[in-house]
């Protein structure tokens, strides 16, 4: 019995019966103006309503997505909490919040540079966006590559947006991130001469996606958590933080933090701070469901912005064309952009490729949109509309056994639901992804509050407003890195003050001035799927 319904299958015949001829033709890509038009009339960015102006704060009268804003402008977790600040819990060097790749590459280099760290994480250590990340990490190593092609590349997928200090250390550094992780130990793969084999992504003018398999961030994670358990960090689980600490110049001092086995607040000192929270995923603007883990609910942009600290881009959320549309156990999971890479099309209810299957992100999630919405082209997938993705192209194209190899995370994935994507398509919608904006940090991985750095996805800038497949790996690693080097050398000419959290009633106050009032708790730390009693 197939895991498709009648109409599905029906469609899917549409499919099989163009595939030959459409194996011979790619779509043109768009041009500059319809790139554009598509964007404005389609992309989730555009709309009016998921939006909300800021009223408070650094960033006060830019939009902000309206659940980010809720949380920007909520209520502190600590307002109304005595916290008894003289009674510090942990004193350190360097505290870094976050056990994902970013916290995990800053945590070594901080220690490798002879600060006393302190890791701390709302889950386990490794159990992030990292984790997840599937198609591979960008960096120009090869002889008809380098970091100026790869920087144009990033720039006009980021509509010209990056910042150009941050964009120049992440393809610069690139090259050395992706050694230094080979050399740590990370499998890529290789052909048998020890040469990276590499891949396109979408708005990439030379291959230069490097991957191990179709579970790069897992096998990342792997090597980061053993080096950061090994080189004598300190990790702390399962105690997320809830607001930075300030002292009375104003310089990051710490944070408080929420121990979960025991409800307490515990109070971390720390001559600089490292912040490395990931994204917002698990908010599912605009009703959209997420690839992300868990625990991606804005908490770093949340704790940095009552801090003083500016974000930028915080209205440039980025989509993923290919998420799980069917089956519904794996509704939103993410479908790597990799599957385009090795040659899937995209293909509408009537079999046409009605577009180049490797545009850039916002690009293609606004082409699917339109596919589905205003042409009514879409395939009835659970409660909405999907399109297919050509998957038997692969081994058409590649060969056979080129799914199993380069893709085993898929294969293994959808065969769990009866479906084998080396014989049949799979049905795909855009699935909330990444936040292209982020905190507002200098090429030292500082922000504008001395002492506070940040790294990985909580960081805004380097990608400008659409980040290309791949600069995300990369960035949590060339960041990450400088943060820790950069925090740790710091720390060591730091001398604080007291510790401080006037800068939440401070705010508060702001809000009250503004005639906010909110009862929304404050970062969220994780996502609500219960309903009636045990709804929070
Ligand atoms: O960088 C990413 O987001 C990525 C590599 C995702 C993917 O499609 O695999």
């Amino acid at each position: 019995m197939s895991a498709f319904t009648e109409d599905m299958l029906k469609s899917m015949a549409n499919v099989e019966r163009t595939r030959q001829a459409r194996l011979n033709s790619t779509p043109e890509r768009f041009s500059a103006e319809e790139k554009e038009a598509l964007l404005q009339a389609f992309h989730p960015d555009y709309s009016t309503k998921g939006f909300k102006v800021l009223e408070v704060g650094p960033n006060k009268g830019e939009k902000a997505p309206v659940e980010l804003a809720q949380l920007l402008e909520g209520k502190s977790l600590l307002q109304g909490v005595a916290v008894d600040l003289e009674r510090v819990d942990y004193d350190v060097d360097v505290l870094v919040i976050g056990g994902g790749g970013a916290g995990a590459a800053a945590a070594i280099e901080a220690k490798r540079a002879g600060g006393d760290v302190l890791l701390v994480t709302k889950l386990r250590m490794g159990d992030a966006n990292t984790m997840m990340a599937e198609g591979g990490i960008q960096c120009a190593d090869k002889h008809n590559d380098s970091p100026a092609i790869h920087y144009l590349d990033a720039l006009g997928g980021g509509h010209y947006k990056n910042i150009p200090e941050l964009l120049e250390k992440l393809v610069t550094e690139g090259p050395l991130a992706v050694d230094w992780l080979d050399k740590m130990g990370v499998m890529f793969d290789k052909e048998a001469d020890g040469t990276m084999v590499t891949t396109h992504g979408g708005g990439t003018s030379r291959k230069r996606m490097h991957a191990c398999a179709d579970y790069t961030g897992a096998e990342i994670i792997r090597v980061l958590r053993d080096e950061v358990q090994n080189c004598g960090v300190k990790i702390l689980e399962f105690a997320p933080a809830i607001e930075l600490l300030l002292d009375e110049a104003g310089q990051c001092a710490g944070a408080v933090l929420l121990d979960y086995d025991s409800n307490e607040h515990l109070v971390v000192r720390a001559k600089t701070v490292i912040m490395a929270t990931g994204g917002a995923g698990r908010l599912h603007y605009q009703g959209f469901p997420t690839s992300n883990h868990y625990g991606a609910t804005a908490d770093g942009l949340v704790m940095a912005y009552r801090a003083g600290a500016p974000l930028i881009y915080e209205d440039a959320i980025q989509y993923h064309p290919t998420g799980v549309a069917y089956p519904a156990q794996i509704y939103g999971a993410l479908v790597t952009e990799k599957v385009r890479s090795l040659g899937a099309q995209l293909v509408n209810s009537q079999g046409e490729a009605f577009m180049h299957p490797l545009e850039t992100r916002d690009v293609s999630a606004a082409s699917i949109i339109r596919e589905c919405t205003a042409r009514g082209n879409g395939v009835k997938a659970l409660d909405g509309v999907a399109l297919w993705l050509d998957t038997p192209m692969i081994e058409i194209i590649n060969g056979e056994g080129t799914i199993a190899k380069r893709l085993p995370g898929m294969l293994r994935m959808y065969k769990k639901f009866g479906i084998d994507l080396r014989k049949e398509p799979i049905l795909i919608y855009p699935t909330l992804h990444y936040q292209n904006g982020g905190i507002l940090i200098d090429e030292n991985a500082e922000t504008k509050i001395s002492g506070l750095y940040v790294a990985g996805e909580a960081v805004g800038g380097i990608h400008g407003t659409n980040r290309l497949m791949g600069n995300s790996m990369l960035d949590i690693v060339v960041f990450g890195r400088i943060a820790g080097i950069k925090a740790a050398e710091k720390a060591k000419n730091v001398e604080l003050g007291k510790l401080s959290l006037a800068h939440v009633e401070s705010f508060a106050k702001e809000m009250e001035a503004a005639g906010i009032t909110s009862d929304v708790p404050s970062p969220k730390l994780l996502p609500v799927y219960t309903h009636g009693r045990n709804a929070r």
